[in-house]
């Protein structure tokens, strides 16, 4: 009789345990997946900040930013010892390897409405999309 209420009461422990892990898992990853998080843009004398984290992949995957304002884009890593370190934009002609830890400013000119712009792993594995409108 006693071990069977251990029992019982273990699982139930477990099952709770798991749904508010899922729960929680959840509730932190759909902010990286709504198409346009405008939540990583920021304005600083009419500079247009731009800040995307690398690990393990790019987030936010999309970006909707201003065009016609002088923009930076901040490239956040922690240790980040996977390829989303190594960066390349294709139609800036940029490629880099980030540091693990630290903040890579790249400076681009105002862009016209309707440019996108993509920043790829070396290996094109992960991406990000910055669109301008
Ligand atoms: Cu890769």
């Amino acid at each position: 009789m006693k071990i069977t209420t251990i029992v019982i009461s273990v699982i139930i422990t477990i099952s709770l345990l798991g749904a508010a892990i899922l729960l929680s898992r959840e509730s932190a990853n759909s902010p990286n997946n709504t198409a346009a998080d405008a939540g990583n843009l920021s304005l600083i004398d009419g500079q247009q900040i731009i800040t995307i984290n690398a690990k393990g992949g790019y987030s936010p995957k999309f970006t909707a930013a201003k065009a016609g304002v002088p923009t930076t884009l901040k490239i956040n890593t922690q240790n980040t010892f996977d390829c989303s370190s190594a960066l390349t934009i294709p139609s800036l002609g940029y490629q880099n390897y980030l540091p693990p830890s630290g903040e890579t400013l790249i400076n681009l000119p105002s862009q016209q409405a309707g440019t996108s712009l993509r920043g790829l792993c070396s290996m094109g594995m992960y991406n990000f999309t910055v669109n301008f409108n």
